[in-house]
C-alpha cells in the first residue's frame, strides 16, 4: 500500500461526536428547517433575517464546541505521514484546524468568514452578523453574508480539489452521506484515476457501492485505527 498521495473527504459525521448537529441523520439540522429557507441564495434573498439568525446560531455553537479523537488523528495523519496529505470538508466548522490540520480546503465555506455582496471581500468574522453589520472592507451596510457556499452556488477550489483527486492513490471519505453534489461524485472521480477508495462512515452512505472498501462505525473510534494502521504500512 504505497501511497503517495491521499486526498481525504469529510462531512458532518466527523464533527458529530463533538456536538456538531448533521444535516440529514434523524434529528439532522433539516429536519427542523427547510434547507431552501436558510441555504439557497434564494431564501436569503427572500429573508435575510431567518438566515443571519439561522448561521449566527450555528457560529456561537460551535465555538463552545472542541475537535474530538478524529480531527486529531486526520491531523497527525498530516503530520507524519512521508507522502501528501490533502483535507477537502464541507464543513464550515473549524475543528479541523482547531486538531491542527494545515493542508486544509473548505469546498462549502466557512462560518468564521464573512462575503460581501458589494465589493466581493472575503474577511474572517466572529460574532453575529445582521443586514446592519457593515463590510470591514468597503463599509457599506446591508450586503454582508454568511461566506458559506449555497445550494446552486459553486463550492470553492473545485479545480485544486478535481487536480488532487485525479492524482491520488488514496480516497477517504469520512462522516458523509453522499447525497450533495459534487462531493458525492469525488470517489468515482479518484477510482477513475486509479485511487484506492474507502468510505468510514457510521453507516453505509448512498454512494457506498462506488468504494472498493468501507468500514462502518464512529470517527472517533475508526479513524484514529485507520490512521494508526496506514502510519505503520
Ligand atoms: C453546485 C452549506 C454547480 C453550508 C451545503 C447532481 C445531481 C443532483 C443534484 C445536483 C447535482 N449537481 C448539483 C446539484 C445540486 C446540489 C445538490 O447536490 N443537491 C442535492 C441535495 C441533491 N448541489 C449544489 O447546489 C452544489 N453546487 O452543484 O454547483 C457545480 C456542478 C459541478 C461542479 C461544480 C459546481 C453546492 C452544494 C453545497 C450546498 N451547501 N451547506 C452549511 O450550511 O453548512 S451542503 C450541506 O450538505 C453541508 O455542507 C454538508 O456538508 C453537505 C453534505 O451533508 P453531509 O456532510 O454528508 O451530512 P449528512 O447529515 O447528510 O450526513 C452525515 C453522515 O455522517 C451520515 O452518513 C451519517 O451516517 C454519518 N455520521 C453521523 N454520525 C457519525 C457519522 N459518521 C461517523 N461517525 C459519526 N459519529
Amino acid at each position: 500500500m504505497d501511497y503517495r498521495r491521499i486526498v481525504i473527504l469529510t462531512g458532518a459525521g466527523v464533527s458529530a461526536e463533538s456536538g456538531v448537529d448533521t444535516f440529514r441523520d434523524k434529528n439532522g439540522l433539516w429536519s427542523k428547517i427547510d434547507y431552501r429557507d436558510v441555504a439557497t441564495p434564494e431564501g436569503f434573498a427572500a429573508n435575510p433575517a431567518l438566515v443571519h439568525d439561522f448561521y449566527n446560531m450555528r457560529r456561537r455553537r460551535i465555538a463552545e464546541l472542541e475537535p474530538n479523537d478524529a480531527h486529531r488523528a486526520l491531523a497527525r495523519l498530516e503530520r507524519e505521514f512521508s507522502g501528501e496529505v490533502l483535507l477537502v470538508t464541507q464543513n464550515i466548522d473549524d475543528l479541523h484546524e482547531r486538531a491542527g490540520s494545515k493542508n486544509l480546503i473548505h469546498m462549502h465555506g466557512e462560518h468564521r468568514s464573512a462575503l460581501c455582496t458589494h465589493c466581493g471581500d472575503r474577511s474572517p468574522w466572529e460574532g453575529d452578523m445582521s443586514l446592519e453589520t457593515p463590510c470591514p472592507a468597503c463599509a457599506t451596510v446591508g450586503h454582508l453574508r454568511p461566506d458559506v457556499v449555497w445550494f446552486g452556488e459553486m463550492p470553492y477550489q473545485m479545480e485544486r480539489i478535481y487536480d488532487a483527486l485525479r492524482a491520488a492513490g488514496l480516497f477517504i471519505s469520512i462522516g458523509t452521506s453522499g447525497n450533495v453534489y459534487p462531493a458525492a461524485q469525488f470517489v468515482q472521480e479518484a477510482g477513475r484515476a486509479g485511487a484506492h477508495t474507502i468510505e468510514l462512515n457510521l453507516e453505509p452512505s448512498d454512494t457506498f457501492d462506488d468504494f472498493d472498501e468501507a468500514v462502518h462505525g464512529p470517527a472517533s473510534r475508526v479513524v484514529p485505527s485507520y490512521v494508526d494502521m496506514l502510519l505503520k504500512s
